[in-house]
Order: C-alpha cells, then structure tokens, then sequence
C-alpha cells in the first residue's frame, strides 16, 4: 500500500500514462507531487536524477518516463529509442535503488513478446521467439529494464515490479502523425478530413492486424492497483479484451469523428505483428479488470482532442507524449 509517507514520483508526468497517473493519484487525494518538466530535470542524464533523487527522496515511483511512438516512428527511429531508454532506465533504477525507494513500478509494453506468440499472450511467452522487427530496439530496451528490476529485486531485495500494458490510447496522447500510435493519428486525419470536406482517408497497411486497446485511465488504476496489491518478480500483463482489427478500428474512429467518406489502405505502410493480445489472467487473479469500453473511449478521446484544436493547438503542435 502507498503509505503517504515521502513522495510518489511520477516519472513521465508530461506523458500519455504519466498525466493519466497524476490525475488519478491527484483525484486520490495526492497533493504536492514533485513533478519536474524536462527543461528541469533530464531523465537521461545522472548526474541531474542523482540531484533530484538527493532532494527529493521519493518512496514511490511509478516509472513512465520512456521515449515512445508508433510504428513509423519506431521504424525510423531505433537508435533513439534504445538510446533513451535504456539511459532513462538505468538512471532511475539505479537511483531508486541507493536512495531506499519503497517501491518502483516499471512500465513496459506487450511489443516485449515474440511476434508470433500464441494469443493471447502469456507472461510466460517473454524471450522465447523473435521480436517483432519494426520496433526491436524499442522492445529489447524494455526488455532490459524489465529485467533489471527483476535483477534488482534478487540480489539486492528491491520491491520494484513491472507492468506490460497493451496498446494504449486516451486524452494527452499525440496526435502527430509521424509519432504518434494509430488512435490518435487516424482521429486527427478524420477530423482533418471532415473539416476539408476530403472524400477520402488513407490507413496505413492492410487493414488486417489485429490489436487490443486499453484507454490510458485504465491502465493507471491497473497500476495504482498492482501498487497495493502486488511484489513479486513476475511481470503482469495488463489489457482490456477489446481486440479489434485495424479496419474496423477506423470505421469506428470514423463515426465518432463524423467522417462519412472512403477509407483507402495503404499497403506501402507497414502492418507490425498481425495480433498481440495479452492474457490477463494474472491481473485478474489480484482483482483487477479494466472498464472501459472502446466505444466510449473513443468518443472521450476525441472530445478531448476537439477541445485542445478549439483551445489554439493546430492539432499539429498537440505535444508528443515521451
Ligand atoms: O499504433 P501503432 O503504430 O502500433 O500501429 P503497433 C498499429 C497498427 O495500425 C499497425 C496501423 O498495423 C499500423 O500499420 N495503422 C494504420 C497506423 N494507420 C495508422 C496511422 O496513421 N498511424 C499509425 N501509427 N498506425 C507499436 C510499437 O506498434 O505499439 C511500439 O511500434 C509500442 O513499440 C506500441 O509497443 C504499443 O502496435 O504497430
């Protein structure tokens, strides 16, 4: 249980997950958060999270700080996103092991599992095939930082556990097009092509790959969650059952948008893994299952999108999410 005596850190604050942790935790009754922008603390850089760890002393950290994206972004990007990562990782494990932190939750992602794992996915999967090669380098850095809590919690008793969240979407995500994951950037191209009355909208790939979708509220009550009623070294999946394929994801983002025009595939784009699927048999076990149903979240999200357009964001400038 978070006993409220020193600080929960939200590493990440600025991030899809991590503003979905601070409202939660705030809604919660946590005052005072000592959030940091990244103009004043840059999470690849030890000697600066050694400085904060100094003064700040957190019991808690939840570690959402990670430099993400969707596939184009993890396609060009790789060396960025292994770079980051790992330094991110290493820095706050590390720190948070010397200054006596009660308990760290590590964030993953299910892109950790072999491609072709048998759905749905078993924690027990991980290391046991291929990864899926259009984000590696971002899955081996996970990998990485998975195992070091593990590593950290048997040699040196370290309470730091790791979640393996599905694909996630929800307000504060980035609706860039070069960055950001599907949700976000088909909502934006719809919603830029009603307004320009355009009759069609191109998705990319085939249309065909499969994913779950978990809205970003959910996965930070599955983590204050697991918070309480978790330690152990096993990772625990964390998803919604709401799979759907591509196709029908932008029909559905379509007609929450308004969009009424063609949707055109485009196969020069890639797929990724044609289904990922977690099992959360583990999570449901500890008394945990998500409530959010796709339909709504889409509606919420996209609410939240229009207001930040009306409110002066091009759309363009709506920050990304790392
Ligand atoms: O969301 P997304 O980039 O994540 O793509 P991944 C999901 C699927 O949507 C892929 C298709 O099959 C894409 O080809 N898609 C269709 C689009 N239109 C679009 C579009 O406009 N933008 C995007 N981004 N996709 C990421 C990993 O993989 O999942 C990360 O690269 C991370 O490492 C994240 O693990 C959860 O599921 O393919």
């Amino acid at each position: 249980m978070i006993d409220r005596e020193g600080a929960t850190w939200v590493a990440g604050h600025r991030g899809l997950v991590g503003r979905a942790l601070v409202r939660r935790l705030e809604a919660d009754g946590f005052t005072d958060l000592p959030l940091r922008d990244r103009d004043q603390l840059d999470l690849r850089r030890e000697d600066e999270v050694e400085r904060f760890f100094e003064a700040v002393r957190p019991a808690y950290v939840f570690l959402a700080a990670a430099r993400v994206g969707g596939i184009l972004a993890n396609v060009t990007r790789p060396g960025e996103f292994i770079h980051d990562n790992l330094r991110i990782q290493v820095n706050l494990i590390e720190a948070a092991r010397r200054y006596g932190v009660k308990k760290l939750l590590f964030l993953g992602s299910s892109c950790i599992y072999p491609k072709y794992a048998e759905q749905p996915i078993r924690e027990d999967a991980l290391l046991t095939g291929p990864l899926e090669p259009t984000n590696r380098a971002y899955a081996v850095a996970k990998i990485a930082g998975l195992e070091m809590c593990r590593a950290y919690r048997a040699q040196y008793g370290c309470r730091f556990i790791s979640l393996m969240p599905t694909n996630l979407y929800g307000p504060g995500d980035t609706f860039d097009e070069a960055s950001g994951h599907v949700v976000p950037s088909l909502m934006r191209r719809f919603h830029e092509a009603r307004r320009g009355r355009s009759e069609s909208v191109a998705v990319w790939g085939s249309g065909r790959p499969r994913r779950e979708f978990l809205h970003v509220d959910d996965l930070a009550d599955a983590a204050l969650h697991a918070m309480d009623h978790y330690d152990g070294e096993e990772v625990l999946n964390v998803g919604s059952g709401n799979e759907v394929t591509i196709a029908e994801l932008a029909r559905r983002i379509a007609a929450v948008v308004g969009f009424d025009g063609r949707i055109e595939f485009d196969p020069s784009k890639p797929d990724g893994p044609p289904r990922k699927l977690l099992d959360v048999a583990r999570m449901t076990a500890l008394g945990w299952t998500a409530s959010m149903p796709l339909d709504e979240g889409l509606r919420q999200t996209y609410d939240w999108y229009r207001n930040q357009v009306a409110s002066g964001g091009s759309g363009a400038s709506i920050r990304p999410s790392a």
